[in-house]
């Protein structure tokens, strides 16, 4: 059995929490040592606690840049229970240390505040900190480490359980926390100079290098991955560039607990709601229901219009898919909206907020996972987000895939131009259609989807299946694509269906044809020469 701690090394910057460690230490007459602040605000926790500066008879020196490099202080951390390493101490007066617990200069947090220039960036990178922390997690046989201040309550159970004493699994899964904490750590700083030039502003073209590593705990152990035999995790990303808030940050009101495909959906249902919300008029609201990664409806309501009706509109879009859905709505959902969501089975549902009335309908279905995003439409300030995925052998790193030209911008090569109403909607069309997997096709009428057509290997096969998912509707509905039509067979079905107006990027050897298809049917047609596939 481990012999009860004796000596313990506190130094922390993040100093929440402390009465927690104080009780501990006193209760368990541990020694002691720390540096300046955390001896100051120890002390006043009634902890006796010795100066490391006293302790290894060295001044902390060059503005507290060596405060705890010190061979008593690494050769009390590092030192083997051994007989060798004992007569070693004795002779060099050094006494061990068996208990670490540190936490590091705020890097990520320094970086993120506005105006920080490089020199402060700099000056909060810590070295004394985590050299103890590897220290200590490399003699994780003998030495506890503790880098979490939310660790500490654990701490204290355990210290109460074994007489004072840490056991060998309770070391090694400190040890373990702790390489991770500092490996993600040397990774923010590694980004944060590859991501700013010696002036500390961000250099664009290094904007999509990622964060080395996802922080080394996983926020949420999930049930299982796509299916129940591949297990998987979620991990936060650790860009240390601001970024959008994300998923990771979402209110988990109610409802089972999120899954892999959950994540997923939600993931891609608050990528339309953001992109549908930047382009809603003043007092317009919007909202969309996703099924599998794909929007089955989409819908933008009026400023006259209640967010319960537009929800319904977009439901109605393709009833039968929204079944089991995951719905996203551009602002605070409200007690009649949530009586309309209740009406079905939905998977998630994610708005910026909800009324309290809203909740209680909401807490009626219990399985219904309901998230709330409060931020989520507010501007990331740092360069556009990054999305990666892997393949097989690596990691494949893009900027965010954002609108740049909308179809109100866009170029008319036809004879007829789209009308107000017209262009209305093929501005849904086309903000819904980057979300479709391509190729995609997106019929839009009044204000919401009514038929998309995706993932199909062929472009006038994405375009038929719009128009029997959208049936009568597609007569007097617009078309957006995804990408540009490569023949003049998809506008000959489109206009044969009843559809008046196209957007999408232009760019093919046979636009030329194409425009003429259109000009021979009457169909108008907006270029944006903006493509954007979703693979
Ligand atoms: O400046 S350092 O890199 N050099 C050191 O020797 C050192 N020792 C501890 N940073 C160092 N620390 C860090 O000081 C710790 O990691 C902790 O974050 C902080 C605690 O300082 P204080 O107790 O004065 O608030």
């Amino acid at each position: 059995t481990p012999a009860p701690l004796r000596r313990a090394l506190v130094s922390v910057s993040d100093k929440s929490q402390l009465d927690v460690l104080a009780e501990l230490l006193i209760a368990h007459k541990v020694e002691v040592l720390s540096t300046g602040g955390t001896h100051r605000a120890l002390a006043e926790l009634g902890v006796a606690v010795v100066k490391v500066s006293e302790f290894t008879g060295a001044p902390e020196i060059l503005d507290g840049r060596v405060k705890t490099l010190h061979p008593k202080i690494h050769g009390g951390i590092l030192a083997l229970p051994t007989e060798d390493h004992a007569r070693e101490l004795e002779l060099h007066q050094i006494a061990p240390i068996d208990l670490v617990v540190v936490n590091l200069y705020p890097f990520r947090e320094t970086i993120r505040k506005p105006g920080c220039s490089f020199a402060d960036a700099i000056e909060n990178i810590d070295i004394g900190g985590p050299t103890m922390v590897r220290a200590a997690a490399k003699n994780w046989g003998r030495v506890g480490v503790v880098v979490d201040p939310n660790d500490y309550a654990r701490l204290a159970e355990v210290l109460a359980e074994h007489g004072g004493a840490l056991p060998d699994s309770v070391r090694r899964s400190f040890a373990r926390k702790a390489f991770a904490h500092t490996a993600s750590y040397d990774a923010a700083i590694a980004d944060y100079l590859a991501r700013h030039d010696d002036e500390g502003q961000a250099i664009d073209a290094a904007a999509i290098t990622p964060g080395l590593f996802v922080s080394g705990e996983p926020l949420v152990e999930l049930r299982y991955g796509e299916n129940p035999h591949q297990p998987a995790r979620f991990f936060r990303t650790d860009y240390a560039a601001a970024e959008q808030t994300g998923l990771d940050r979402a209110l988990i009101h109610q409802g089972k607990a999120l899954s892999y495909n959950n994540l997923l959906d939600a993931d891609a249902a608050l990528g339309l709601i953001r992109d549908l919300h930047a382009g809603l008029p003043e007092g317009g609201r919007a909202a969309a229901v996703f099924k599998h990664l794909s929007p089955c409806g989409a819908a933008l309501g009026s400023r006259e219009e209640s967010l319960a009706e537009t929800f319904i509109r977009a439901r109605q879009a393709d009833a039968e898919s929204a079944f089991g859905g995951i719905v996203s709505v551009s602002e605070a959902v409200d007690a009649a909206t949530a009586e309309r969501l209740v009406e079905t089975f939905l998977e998630v549902v994610i708005a910026p907020g909800y009324s309290p009335e809203a909740r209680k309908i909401l807490a009626k279905k219990k399985r219904l996972r309901v998230l709330e995003l409060p931020e989520m439409f507010s501007p990331s300030s740092g360069p556009p987000p990054l999305r990666l995925r892997s393949v097989a052998g690596g990691v494949l790193v893009q900027r965010e895939d954002l609108i740049g030209v909308a179809a109100k911008d866009g170029q008319v090569p036809t004879e007829r131009s789209p009308s107000a109403a017209e262009l209305t909607s093929l501005d849904l069309g086309q903000r819904v259609a980057k979300h479709v997997r391509s190729n995609a096709i997106v019929l839009v009428r009044e204000g919401a989807t009514v038929g998309i057509g995706g993932g199909q290997t062929s472009r006038v096969e994405a375009v038929r299946q719009a128009i029997s998912r959208a049936g009568d509707a597609a007569k007097g509905a617009v078309l957006a694509s995804d990408a540009f039509f490569p023949f003049r067979d998809s506008i000959d079905a489109i206009a044969a269906a009843g559809v008046t107006a196209v957007v999408q990027p232009g760019g093919s050897m046979r636009d030329a044809e194409v425009i003429a298809a259109c000009d021979e049917h009457g169909v108008a047609m907006v270029f944006t020469g903006e493509r954007h596939f979703r693979h």
